[in-house]
């Protein structure tokens, strides 16, 4: 069977991450929040059989990886204990690797010990947007052959968009990327499991933002993986003038630089449109060329 631009899902028992890039079209990595407080989402999910069941809409939606998160990082979020952001992901993580082996999940989290119980309860992946700041994570993925998103962020969120003034943003966003990155790789972690993200929204106003999107043949320059998460962000309600849960069109279009660029990773809350998107707009270059 032809199956377009999405190639050969990874089977178990192989390493399902590096199973994903001989695709030609980007990787959709689907949002599950577990939490109250999420700027798009918040309180939605936050109950077990709730949670379970937006993961299971969102596999089969075409999710290529589940990124589960339980502490929102929208701009002036207020941090979670680890003891309740734990408890808020690690049992779904479990649920889900038991019903779905060959599921590649992710973990949204800078604090090493939610990263470690979640490795532990089947995870593939850890999703930090402090890039690794907490000392140990790094060293934690390695040991655990796992893979790392590093994100920048400027400050924290609930200082960020105090000041989102850059010289060139793309170039500093890709300084600071590369030097994580170097970091992560001498800490132990093979280069292709690690991947970098221009935290879209972390520290930066429309202008940066688009620029940064604009920019991502630049960032993929690196030679990692590059994540993106424009999904629902708030420059696109201030491009258009809709609300979080009206911003798909926008979200969509915001996606278009990804077309024909190799190894990119889309973090998204709605899979389905995004996948036939993707798979049009790639069809629709092919032709071009
Ligand atoms: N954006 C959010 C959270 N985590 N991780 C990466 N790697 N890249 C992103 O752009 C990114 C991220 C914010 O989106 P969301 O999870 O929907 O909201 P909240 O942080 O309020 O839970």
């Amino acid at each position: 069977m032809n199956d377009g631009h999405r190639g050969t899902l990874p089977q178990p028992g192989e390493d399902r991450l590096d199973a994903l890039w001989p695709r030609r079209m980007p990787v959709v990595m689907a949002v599950l929040n577990r939490t109250p407080d999420s700027f798009s989402d918040g309180g939605r999910y936050l109950d077990d059989a709730a949670g379970l069941e937006h993961a299971e809409r969102l596999i089969a939606g075409g999710a290529d990886i589940l990124d589960i998160g339980g502490e929102s990082t929208r701009p002036g979020a207020e941090p979670v204990p680890a003891a309740e952001e734990r408890r808020r992901v690690v049992p779904t993580i479990a649920e889900l690797r038991r019903r779905h082996p060959g599921l590649l999940i992710s973990v949204d989290t800078s604090k090493p010990e939610v990263a470690e119980a979640a490795l532990e309860a089947g995870a593939n992946l850890v999703n930090d947007v402090t890039a690794a700041a907490t000392s140990g994570m790094l060293e934690l993925v390695a040991r655990r052959g796992a893979a790392i998103v590093l994100m920048h962020m400027r400050g924290s969120p609930a200082t960020m968009q105090a000041d989102t003034r850059y010289g060139d943003v793309v170039a500093e966003v890709r300084d600071f990327l590369a030097l994580r990155a170097r970091a992560a790789v001498a800490a132990g972690i093979p280069a292709p499991s690690v991947w970098v993200d221009p935290g879209i929204g972390f520290g930066k106003d429309v202008d940066g933002n688009l620029r940064l999107l604009a920019g991502l043949p630049q960032l993929a320059g690196l030679g990692h993986p590059v994540v993106v998460g424009a999904s629902r962000k708030s420059f696109i309600g201030r491009l258009t003038g809709a609300p979080a849960d009206g911003r798909l069109a926008g979200s969509l279009a915001a996606l278009i630089p990804t077309i024909g660029l190799e190894r990119v990773v889309v973090r998204v809350h709605d899979p389905e449109a995004t996948s036939h998107f993707l798979e049009v707009a790639c069809q629709l270059r092919e032709a071009a060329s």
